[in-house]
């Protein structure tokens, strides 16, 4: 599955921690959007889409969640809770955000503007997406 965990450097000392990242170093794309989620319900699941072209860094920068990941052969389960480890996603895996604490705040860094074109919101479509662009 075309993800991969990032190991961010935490600078640490007595006034407490400072990570960072930067593009075409730790992220390996140019960063056009970012974006966070936070106040999730942990009953609520949000996601159930995948991306035609988007790459994505996810950074958990406080609390804890839970991802499904899948893409045409496998289904991975991360459980976010440290902010110096970031998740590289690539293109066509299907992702559900569930299991969210109180103080979570989930960073997604992007690779591309918004453009509801390139989500693939349909089960059944992603499956075939992803079958045609093994082949
Ligand atoms: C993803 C997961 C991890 C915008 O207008 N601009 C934006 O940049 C984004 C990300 C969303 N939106 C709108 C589209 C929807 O009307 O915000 C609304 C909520 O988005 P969505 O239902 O897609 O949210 P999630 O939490 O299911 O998914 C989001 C991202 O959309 C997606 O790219 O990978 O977080």
């Amino acid at each position: 599955m075309d993800l991969k965990v990032i190991h961010l450097e935490e600078i640490k000392d007595e006034r407490g921690s400072l990570v960072f990242a930067e593009t075409q170093k730790e992220i390996p794309f140019d960063i056009k959007r970012i974006y966070y989620i936070f106040g999730v319900e942990n009953s609520k699941r949000r996601g159930y889409h995948a991306h035609k072209k988007l790459e994505q860094v996810f950074i958990l920068i406080s609390g804890e969640c839970k991802i499904l990941f899948e893409d045409n052969k496998e289904k991975k389960i991360i459980h976010f809770n440290n902010p110096a480890e970031a998740l590289y996603v690539g293109p066509g895996i299907w992702r559900e955000m569930y299991g969210f604490s109180k103080d979570a705040v989930l960073l997604v860094l992007a690779s591309l503007h918004y453009s509801e074109d390139d989500y693939i919101r349909d089960y059944d479509e992603f499956k075939k997406f992803v079958d045609k662009k093994e082949k």
